[in-house]
């Protein structure tokens, strides 16, 4: 079985390769962008920038893969409000390439397009925790493109009779994240005071904010079952179905060092917008998969500290 990963350099990818490889058996090909490096074994490895659809057309005629992960995207939040055109034309532009390649070249495929629980956006509180059917209301750039997305890719399905399922991912944590995400970004200044190359304060953006946090070894895991046992046309949330306050992660962070730190907003941490809770509710996806989350936030805390120690 052959299973290809489109923007597999990133955060998840690294993660998905080595859940493919190692729990599924699976023949793992994997797309990354000319500037970066892949170092997994075992993966077979291919350039590939998504608003080319012509060199998606030809990647997927050569590989012919059983299922498509993509997860390829501009995937921050933050850089969405700085640059709105590269991100509308990487994950809106590029996700219909890479469907219509779909189409043209493997249209019997099982595909998974990963969107994001900022799709809901401004969430009324008799709503939450979030269910799949709920209006979006995304509330930045980066949300904005996921709907997109997500639209594309059911109608795709509808029209076309292809087996392309969506996942709503919140948010994802662990070792080898890069800091623009603020589990890393915390981690990795505590470990920067730790070894004396920050002053001991610890720079913050809004703490009030609620956010759904689930392990990356959870997420990918959660991505197998769907790909497997989803239907097509169908969108999942992947979320732990927890939000917690940034207030409390930082607090458990600074809590895994001895040195003495003080706190400090940073204006430029903070959005032009920012919704105030994400929580997301996962019985689709148990009733589907019977995937439930299996590593705890305080473990994946700790891990993403004693990474940043070790870097
Ligand atoms: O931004 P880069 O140059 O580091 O590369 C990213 C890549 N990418 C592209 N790949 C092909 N064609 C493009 N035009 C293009 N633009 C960007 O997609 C990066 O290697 C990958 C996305 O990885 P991350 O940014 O690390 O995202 P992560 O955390 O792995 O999330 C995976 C998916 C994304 O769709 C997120 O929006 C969603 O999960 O949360
Ligand atoms: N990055 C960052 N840095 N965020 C901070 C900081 C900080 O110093 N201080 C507070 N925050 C708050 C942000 O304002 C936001 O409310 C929350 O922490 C989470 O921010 P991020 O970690 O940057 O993630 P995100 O929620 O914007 O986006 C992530 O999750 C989405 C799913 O919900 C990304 O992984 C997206 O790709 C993903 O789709």
């Amino acid at each position: 079985m052959k299973s290809l990963i489109i923007g597999g350099a990133g955060f998840v990818g690294a993660y998905l390769i080595r859940h493919l490889r190692d729990e599924k058996g699976r023949e793992v090909y994997v797309t990354k962008m000319p500037h970066e490096e892949i170092s997994e074994d075992g993966a077979k490895v291919y350039d590939l920038n998504i608003l080319d659809k012509d060199a998606i057309c030809t990647l997927l005629s050569e590989v012919q893969p059983d299922e498509i992960f993509h997860l390829a995207a501009q995937s921050s939040v933050a850089v969405s409000w700085k640059n709105p055109a590269l991100t509308v034309d990487v994950n809106v532009k590029g996700g219909v390439n890479v469907l219509d390649a779909v189409r043209d070249t493997c249209p019997k495929a099982r595909v998974l397009l990963i969107g994001s629980g900022e799709e809901y956006g401004h969430v009324k509180n008799e709503e939450m925790p979030i269910r799949e059917e709920n209006a979006v209301r995304p509330g930045n750039i980066y949300a904005a493109t996921k709907v997109c997305q997500n639209l594309l890719g059911a109608i795709y399905a509808e029209a076309y009779q292809m087996d392309v399922m969506m996942v709503r991912a919140f948010n994802h944590i662990g070792p080898n994240q890069i800091p623009q995400f603020v589990v890393a970004d915390f981690c990795k200044q505590v470990a920067d005071i730790e070894a004396g190359r920050q002053e001991p304060v610890m720079k913050v953006g809004n703490l009030s904010a609620r956010r759904d946090f689930t392990d990356v070894r959870d997420v990918v895991r959660a991505y197998g079952m769907i790909i497997e046992k989803g239907s097509a046309g169908e969108t999942y949330n992947v979320g732990s179905g927890h939000a917690i306050a940034i207030q409390e992660i930082l607090d458990k962070i600074l809590a895994e060092s001895k040195a003495e730190i003080s706190v400090e907003k940073d204006p430029n941490k903070f959005r032009p917008v920012d919704v105030p809770v994400i929580e997301a509710d996962t019985t689709k996806l148990r009733e589907a998969t019977g995937w439930k989350p299996q590593i705890p936030l305080t473990q994946t805390i700790k891990e993403t500290v004693e990474y940043w120690r070790s870097k």
